[in-house]
């Protein structure tokens, strides 16, 4: 596309209730909205397009290096720079072009990520194409998995475990940390029975001192535990997936296909937690999805608390084959009382795929004027 003007804009929507990882707790989802406008060459002509994106850092660098005010801050001060430069040189900006545009820029997944899936969601708009179409993503719906954070008591656990099940998820993921762990996971078990398909999240909260303790969660039939020691410990986490049963599931560790390709040859993992975001944009997860499968690999679709722009977007990539475990794309009331979008809902324990062109969704101006900041040109016209 021919880009004319790129735009972000601040955005902070209240939680419905506290979300506490291993790491943290969050009371509400601050992030940035990325709107380019500009022109498409398409077989009826040039038209005039727009896309949106959503970047999924986090405010506080505490899940990844990568920080919201840093990404933002990236975002103005190199990353739009290096789109205008390509494009006055004459590099056409698409969504295959950006990620070897922003190259240059040592790290900084999620920024870059937020500018492509902008960008990927015009140029397919301007086609008259879904994101689902645009990935080959054959399936109208995708299972609707849970995150449950950590709880004050087990008798809260056990009540919003019940909430999630009874609303139709058809898969709970626990987070838990050394001091909650096994009497969750076993409270759950007890509670709801042993077919409840089941998966723990550390966040990197533990190390290999903890591996015999590790191991004692392989007598609750758990589908997997996702990122139990370090970003960076691939080596030890291919220890670990020795010295234990439950299938090791990577999601920190994993920044790019040549991660995923690193963890399945080091047996590192056996199942990969995809996150467009961490992994730098939509075409890179696509490609670890296409990675994965060729190996035999199980994926899922992670999710960093999007907005329905981001939850459309994940939804159609988890529409791919190779998506075969339930993602954490949950319904947009899990935590958000109003979503910027039209509401992401659960029927029967699926979300809908979108099938409008690009993301399919488009913000509600109503709910922007309420929670978004002012319009900040980075790109003007
Ligand atoms: O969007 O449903 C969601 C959140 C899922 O647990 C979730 N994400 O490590 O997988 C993860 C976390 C990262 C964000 S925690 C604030
Ligand atoms: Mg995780």
């Amino acid at each position: 596309m021919i880009i004319d003007s790129l735009t972000v804009r601040d955005l902070a929507l209240p939680l419905v209730a506290p979300f506490t990882t291993s790491f943290g707790t969050q009371t509400r989802r601050v992030t940035y909205l990325v709107h380019v406008t500009g022109t498409v060459q398409t077989a009826a002509g040039r038209v005039r397009t727009a896309g949106w994106g959503e970047c999924v850092s986090l405010a506080d660098p505490l899940y990844s290096s990568e920080y919201l005010a840093g990404a933002r801050e990236v975002t103005e001060r190199h990353l739009v720079p290096l789109l205008q430069h390509a494009q006055r040189e004459g590099t056409e900006i698409t969504a295959e072009t950006v990620a070897s545009v922003l190259a240059p820029v040592v790290g900084h997944p999620m920024a870059k990520a937020a500018l492509e899936m902008a960008v990927l969601d015009a140029q397919l708009r301007a086609h008259g194409v879904s994101l689902a179409q645009y990935f080959g993503a054959t399936r109208t719906h995708v299972p609707s998995g849970v995150s449950v954070g950590i709880q004050d008591s087990i008798d809260d656990l056990l009540r919003a475990v019940g909430g999630y099940l009874d609303a139709g998820y058809v898969r709970i993921k626990l987070k838990i940390q050394p001091g909650w762990d096994l009497e969750p996971v076993a409270a759950v078990r007890r509670a709801f029975g042993d077919d409840v398909p089941l998966q723990v999240d550390a966040n990197a909260a533990y190390t290999l001192v903890d591996a015999r303790q590790l191991r004692r969660l392989d007598d609750y039939g758990l589908l997997l535990i996702e990122q139990p020691l370090g970003e960076d410990d691939l080596v030890q986490h291919a220890t670990l997936a020795r010295q234990m049963s439950t299938p090791i599931c990577l999601d920190e560790s994993i920044a790019s296909a040549k991660d995923a390709a690193d963890a399945i040859t080091l047996g590192a993992a056996s199942v990969i937690n995809i996150k467009p975001g961490r992994v730098g944009g939509y075409l890179e997860a696509r490609r670890i999805h296409d990675l994965a499968r060729a190996h035999g690999i199980a994926v899922w679709c992670g999710g960093m608390l999007e907005t329905g722009l981001g939850r459309a977007a994940n939804a159609a990539l988890a529409a791919l084959d190779g998506f075969t475990l339930p993602g954490d794309i949950s319904a947009s009331d899990r935590f958000y009382t109003r979503d910027i979008t039209e509401p992401f809902v659960l029927e029967n324990g699926t979300i809908a795929v979108p099938t409008g062109p690009g993301l399919g969704v488009e913000p509600v101006p109503e709910m922007l004027d309420e929670h978004a900041g002012l319009v900040q040109e980075l790109w003007a016209a």
